[in-house]
């Protein structure tokens, strides 16, 4: 049966220390998105950008909180949680567009609204941390935390009305990670496998393991896909680059096994910021890994 897809704009930088990720959605789209689509052998509907608060009416310091903007952080959750579940309720995939990391608590709370749902955070980052562990007080930091109800979100308790499950989460391809957020993540049930799993057991394997942890007693699994998992060298414009992550073949391989599992169930491609970008090469890769995501073969 053929997919639909509903691709969700969510221009918002409102999450991140570095602004011109909320130019993402466009760089993406410019990239070519609906024709990689479509040659995936889905349909894609452009359902344009969600309204976002633009910075010039908001308040530059309203947050030098430990959980910064997380007002306006809210309001744009709030609204792609919405989004998301109506595309999924009008039997279309939700792909939504960041924006930074943070808009996954939208999509987390609305691809979970009507389902158990499981989770791949592909990551350098575990994005794990609170208001009160957080080292910046950024909420890209933060959102799988807060969607798993861990933490105090002045503001956004509402996430934590995702229901999701722990022990169907995954992070894989984790480098980078802060100390508090580390105990965190070790205290909890979610299976982390880090750049030194995919070293020695081979991205294939570790891919196959998260989606067996992902779609374990669940209806289907949302892939977050943080395009600062991939090396620097293949993923240059993003905010957060750290060294040593996954190749381009890893990446796609990746992708390739979450289209065989047909576990997909909503999708997100988050980070991509064309300010610090090399001629839209990020945007161009998120493009084509999303193809391979929703099924791209090459015959
Ligand atoms: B991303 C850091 N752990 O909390 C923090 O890109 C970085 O969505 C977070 O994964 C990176 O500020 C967030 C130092
Ligand atoms: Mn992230
Ligand atoms: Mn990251
Ligand atoms: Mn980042």
């Amino acid at each position: 049966m053929e997919r639909n897809v509903r691709i969700l704009g969510a221009p918002t930088d409102y999450g991140a220390n570095r602004r011109g990720v909320d130019m993402g959605p466009s760089a993406i789209r410019y990239a070519g998105l609906a024709g990689e689509l479509e040659s995936a052998g889905v349909s894609p509907t452009d359902a344009g950008d969600l309204a976002v608060p633009h910075h010039a009416t908001r308040d530059a310091d309203a947050g030098a909180t430990n959980a910064k903007h997380v007002k306006e952080v809210e309001e744009v959750t709030r609204s792609l949680a919405d989004a998301v579940s109506t595309a999924l309720a009008e039997g279309t995939t939700p792909l939504a567009l960041g924006g930074d990391h943070s808009i996954a608590i939208g999509s987390l709370v609305g691809s979970a609204r009507d389902a158990d749902i499981g989770v791949i955070w592909f990551d350098a980052h575990g994005d794990f941390n609170t208001p009160s562990t957080s080292p910046s007080g950024n909420v890209h930091g933060m959102p799988l935390a807060a969607a798993l109800g861990i933490g105090d979100f002045a503001g956004v308790e509402w996430a934590n009305a995702a229901g999701l499950k722990e022990e169907n989460v995954a992070i894989v391809g984790l480098r980078s990670v802060d100390d508090a957020e580390a105990e965190a993540i070790r205290d909890s049930d979610v299976t982390v496998y880090t750049m030194s799993d995919i070293d020695e057991r081979g991205i294939t394997d570790v891919t196959n393991d998260a989606l067996d942890v992902a779609t374990d007693g669940t209806d289907g699994v949302h892939i977050s896909l943080d395009l600062d998992w991939l090396d620097p060298r293949e993923a240059p414009g993003v905010g957060t680059p750290v060294r040593g992550g996954v190749t381009y073949r890893e990446a796609h391989a990746a992708m390739e096994l979450v289209a065989r599992s047909e576990a997909m169930r909503s999708f997100e491609l988050v980070e991509v910021n064309p300010i610090l970008d090399e001629h839209n090469e990020t945007a161009t890769l998120a493009t084509e890994l999303a193809a391979s995501a929703f099924g791209k073969r090459i015959l």
